[in-house]
C-alpha cells in the first residue's frame, strides 16, 4: 500500500481540494493521510463561504505527531494544493523535509493552486509569491495551468509554442515532471481541453472534449493532480499516468455534464476514476 500525505482544503459541501482528490486517490488503492489547509462550508468560488484558515503550526503539529508513532518512514509522497495562507506554504516545504528524512525518496507534487486566467489570483496574500520562490524549487512534480504556468515561468504564455517554451523552462528549475492540467488559450486544439506532459524526455499533448459547462466546476485540477500522483505511485510510467488521469478526468467531466451539476459527481463517476476507458492517447510535441 502506498500512502500519500495530502495537504490541501477541506470542504464541507461539495467537491474542492481534499476532497476532490482524497476518494479518488483511494480507489486508485492509495491510503490518504488528509491533512487540511482550511475547513470551509463550501469553495470560494460561490462567492461566499463560512469557515476558517486552519492556523500554520497545525502543519508541524501533526506531521510531528505521525512521526511519534513511527510511520512517517511509509509516507510515499507529499502533494500540497489550496493553501490558505503564506506561512503554510514555508510549512509544507518544511513537512516534505521531515517525511525524507525517514524516506529518502518520498516525491513532493505540489499542485500551484493561485487562480485561472478568467478568475486571475484567488488565494490569500503571499501565498503565490511563496510558490514560486520556495514550492517550485523543491517540487519533483509540479501542475500548473495557464495562468500558474506564467506566473512560475515569468514568461508570457499566449500561444502553444510558448506554453511549451514555458514547460521547459519550469523543468530547469527543480521538477523533473511538469503537468499542465489546463491549457486554456494556449491549447493547439480550440474547442478542446487541452493537458501537458513535460519530462526530461520530450513533451506530450493529451487533447479531449471540452463540455459546455453553464459554470465550469472547480475541483478539476485537484482531482488531475491527485490522479496523476496515484498513477505515478501505482507503477506506471509518467506517459501512462497522465494518459490514464486524462481519461479518468474526462469521464468526470462527462458524467458531471450529463447530470447537470456544477460540483463534480466524483460518486457517480466511481467506477470510472477505477477502471477508466483507454479513449485518448497522448501526442509527442
Ligand atoms: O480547486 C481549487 C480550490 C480548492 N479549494 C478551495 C477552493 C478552490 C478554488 O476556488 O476555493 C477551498
Amino acid at each position: 500500500m502506498k500512502n500519500v500525505l495530502s495537504i490541501q482544503s477541506h470542504v464541507v459541501f461539495g467537491y474542492a481540494g481534499n476532497k476532490s482528490a482524497t476518494f479518488p486517490m483511494q480507489l486508485n488503492g492509495i491510503d490518504v493521510w488528509a491533512l487540511n489547509t482550511v475547513q470551509f462550508s463550501n469553495h470560494t468560488q460561490y462567492g461566499k463561504w463560512t469557515g476558517m484558515v486552519i492556523p500554520h503550526q497545525q502543519i508541524p503539529e501533526i506531521v510531528n505527531g505521525i512521526e511519534a508513532i513511527g510511520e512517517l518512514k511509509n509516507c510515499d509522497a507529499v502533494i500540497s494544493g489550496y493553501i490558505g495562507s503564506a506561512d503554510q506554504v514555508d510549512e509544507i516545504i518544511k513537512a516534505f523535509h521531515q517525511v525524507k528524512t525517514h524516506n529518502k525518496n518520498a516525491l513532493y507534487l505540489c499542485d500551484p493552486v493561485m487562480g485561472s486566467e478568467e478568475k486571475g489570483c484567488v488565494v490569500a496574500d503571499g501565498v503565490r509569491e511563496k510558490l514560486i520562490d520556495i514550492a517550485l524549487p523543491h517540487a519533483d512534480i509540479i501542475t500548473p495551468n495557464l495562468f500558474e504556468l506564467q506566473q512560475l515561468s515569468g514568461l508570457e504564455v499566449s500561444n502553444f509554442e510558448q506554453a511549451i517554451n514555458a514547460v521547459q523552462h519550469l523543468l530547469g528549475k527543480g521538477p523533473k515532471m511538469v503537468v499542465v492540467k489546463h491549457l486554456g488559450s494556449a491549447g493547439k486544439y480550440q474547442g478542446k481541453f487541452d493537458m501537458l506532459l513535460g519530462t526530461q524526455n520530450g513533451v506530450w499533448l493529451l487533447s479531449r472534449p471540452l463540455y459546455p459547462f453553464a459554470k465550469d466546476p472547480v475541483g478539476v485540477g485537484d482531482l488531475t493532480a491527485g490522479l496523476f500522483l496515484a498513477n505515478l505511485l501505482n507503477g506506471k510510467s509518467e506517459l501512462e499516468a497522465f494518459e490514464r488521469m486524462g481519461n479518468a478526468v474526462n469521464e468526470v467531466m462527462e458524467i458531471t455534464h450529463k447530470l447537470g451539476s456544477y460540483e463534480l459527481q466524483l460518486i457517480e463517476a466511481r467506477h470510472a476514476i477505477m477502471d477508466p476507458k483507454a479513449q485518448f492517447t497522448a501526442e509527442k510535441v
